[in-house]
């Protein structure tokens, strides 16, 4: 089988990649059709997280791609990773998660905040997937709203202990360690490294989810579990911490939406040519052109957005509100081609045949977290007024 890249690239924008982009999205793309394909339908009707994917995505270098190769990581650049989150969640957003989860949100905090002794314990274990992290900042009551979060930790001797609890976890059902945000005696943030078998720590699974079911989603519990201090993350403490990794998460998505919005367009396309009504291809009407015409229009501006940002981000001179504004558009973009999509396949879409119903129930999730759709648009508001209006 053919497994090249066949997206719509309306404006040669494979002419701002360097040939190691192209490698890099191809063997992401080659990968993700052959090995997840297949399986991911079939996955997400029995709600499953397909665990024999992790030491793949390791292979494939999905772990860390930008981290520097002295901790396990590809040490890539960022388009190189934007790249490969497009390649996943081109095939399902659970899969993505995975791999943003573990290199945003877990491999990154332990990189920029960690001491030289836990990145060498962790960063080599995370890349080749022996080990796999999670990252704990949502609670049941604080979720846009982190900084009220209630989960706490005490000083006690070389140790702390910790109590609470969080919610909507991804990975966390089978996670060996979680990357926990919680406040000291003082109500500073802080990062820990919570590891699984430390008494009083438990990751209850959240079932009948109707969206990423093939991504694992669960809860951590803190009963007074004794982390060691050696455990806390010493390099930056406050909620500037967390944020930091939401950014990386959240521009990575930026491109992951791309990826589903592509499947979306190749799938509308195809089967718009194939399908016959009233003698002609459905193709053939103007109403399913407009449909495809715009969704050409609004992928090829995210792919500019998403390019430009992922060069902003190598020089380091993305701000938070432009990554705000690529995830709010992009996953905002690709909810509005799917839900096209799904009408120009007819009953077609709401099969399992395709991939269309899936994505379409991926994104609600996507769209919620990392940051919701009007938190985003918040977070843009107060960049262009300065009036804070969360
Ligand atoms: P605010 O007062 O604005 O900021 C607090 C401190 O943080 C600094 N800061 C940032 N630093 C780095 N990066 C950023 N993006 C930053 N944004 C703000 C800020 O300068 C300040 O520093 P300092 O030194 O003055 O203390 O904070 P706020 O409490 O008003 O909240 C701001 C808001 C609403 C934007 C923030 O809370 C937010 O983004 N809320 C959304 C929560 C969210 O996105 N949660 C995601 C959870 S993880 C997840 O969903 C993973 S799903 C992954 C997957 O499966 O793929
Ligand atoms: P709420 O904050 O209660 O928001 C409810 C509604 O109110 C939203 O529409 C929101 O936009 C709106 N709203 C909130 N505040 C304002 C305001 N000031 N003005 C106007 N409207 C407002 N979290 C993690 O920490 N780690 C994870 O790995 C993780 N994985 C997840 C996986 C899945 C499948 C899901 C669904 C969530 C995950 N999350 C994770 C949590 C996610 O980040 C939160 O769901 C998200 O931040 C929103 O929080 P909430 O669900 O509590 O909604």
């Amino acid at each position: 089988m053919d497994y090249s890249f066949t997206s719509p690239d309306f404006y040669q924008i494979d002419d701002l990649l360097s040939d190691e982009h192209k490698l890099i999205r191809e063997s992401t793309r080659q990968w993700a059709s052959k090995s997840v394909s297949p399986i991911i339908e079939d996955c997400a009707q029995k709600g499953e997280f397909p665990k024999h994917l992790i030491k793949e995505l390791a292979k494939v270098g999905a772990f860390g791609p930008y981290i520097p190769e002295k901790y396990g990581g590809a040490g890539l650049d960022q388009i190189s990773y934007g790249l490969m989150m497009q390649e996943i969640e081109r095939v399902d957003s659970g899969i993505r998660s995975t791999a943003s989860v573990q290199s945003s949100l877990v491999m990154y905090p332990i990189w920029k905040f960690g001491s030289e002794e836990q990145k060498l314990r962790f960063l080599p274990k995370l890349a080749t997937g022996d080990i796999m992290g999670c990252f704990g900042l949502t609670e049941p009551d604080h979720g846009s709203n982190p900084s009220g979060m209630v989960s706490n930790f005490k000083s006690d001797g070389d140790d702390v202990i910790l109590n609470g609890s969080k919610m909507w976890i991804s990975n966390s059902p089978f996670a060996d360690i979680a990357v926990v945000w919680a406040k000291d005696e003082n109500k500073r943030i802080h990062g820990l490294i919570v590891e699984r078998g430390m008494g009083g720590f438990t990751t209850p699974e959240t079932h009948n989810k109707w969206s990423l079911r093939a991504s694992a989603t669960g809860e951590l519990i803190f009963d007074n579990v004794r982390v060691p201090k050696t455990n806390i993350l010493p390099g930056k403490s406050g909620l500037g911490a967390p944020l930091m990794c939401l950014d990386s998460a959240r521009y990575g998505i930026s491109w992951g939406a791309i990826g589903v919005a592509m499947d979306c367009y190749n799938t509308a396309l195809k089967y718009s040519l194939e399908r016959v009504q009233f003698g002609k291809p459905i193709a053939a009407k103007q109403l399913q052109q407009k449909k495809l015409a715009e969704m050409l229009t609004e992928i090829t501006k995210a792919q500019l957005l998403s390019w430009k940002l992922g060069k902003l981000k190598n020089e380091d001179k993305a701000t938070s509100a432009q990554i705000s504004l690529a995830k709010r558009n992009n996953v905002d973009m690709a909810a509005k081609i799917v839900r096209e999509a799904r009408q120009i396949l007819g009953g077609m879409g709401i099969t399992g045949e395709f991939s269309i119903m899936r994505h379409m129930m991926n994104l609600e999730s996507v769209i919620t977290y990392e940051g919701t759709h009007d938190i985003h648009l918040l977070i843009l508001g107060n960049e262009i007024t300065g009036h804070n209006a969360f």
